[in-house]
């Protein structure tokens, strides 16, 4: 169990296919930032290590744009990734002060906010680097203890709230880790991150 240093209880879990990290298209970046934190995660076309090349250009590009807007990041990141195999993804900001989040998702992420129910984000269909749709940014008020999860399609995407009620009194670092464990499919890399908003 590492120790958490973080201001902010996020955790985040990456799965190669090929249970080799070098060959893993999938990417979950966390970001703290004074009182927000900046959450994205990523999932290249494909896996192994053309895949894994596309996600380390992306990463180094989302770390050094993170703190802008988040229609901004994406349309920027289109263009970055343009004549690539191309890429799904989320952005989530969270602002601590006002329990505000804003979201914008291409492509096949599944986003959710657990508190008593379920509620789940719709991203715009497209390819980010090849055909994407105008991003729309949709800002969500959190309330105390809302748990983000983020993942992957290397996960199973519908699930009932039943199979993981039991993990969010956890840490969202062990609440990542097993819901990737629970819900892998072993046919594709994973990635998840949980967020729990605790003002
Ligand atoms: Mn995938």
């Amino acid at each position: 169990m590492v120790l958490n240093m973080n201001q902010f209880d996020y955790g985040m879990v990456m799965r190669a296919l090929l249970l080799d990290e070098s060959e893993c298209g999938d990417l979950a970046i966390v970001k703290e930032d004074n009182q927000r934190c900046f959450l994205a995660l990523l999932d290249v076309l494909g896996h192994g290590k053309k895949a894994r090349k596309v996600a380390i250009s992306a990463k180094d590009f989302i770390e050094q744009n993170y703190h802008k807007d988040l229609v901004e990041i994406m349309n920027d990141l289109h263009n970055h990734l343009l004549g690539t195999r191309g890429a799904v993804a989320a952005l989530i900001r969270v602002d601590m002060g006002s329990g505000e989040m804003s979201y914008v998702g291409i492509g096949n992420i599944a986003v959710s906010i657990f508190r008593r129910e379920q509620i789940r984000l719709v991203p715009k269909d497209g390819v980010i680097g090849y055909i994407m749709p105008r991003p729309v940014k949709q800002v969500i008020p959190l309330c105390q203890k809302d748990i983000i999860i983020m993942f992957s399609d290397g996960l199973r995407q519908h699930f009932n709230i039943s199979e993981c009620r039991d993990l969010f009194s956890q840490p969202a670092q062990k609440i990542a880790e097993e819901l990737l464990n629970r819900l892998w499919k072993a046919n594709d890399d994973a990635s998840c991150i949980a967020f729990k908003y605790i003002p």
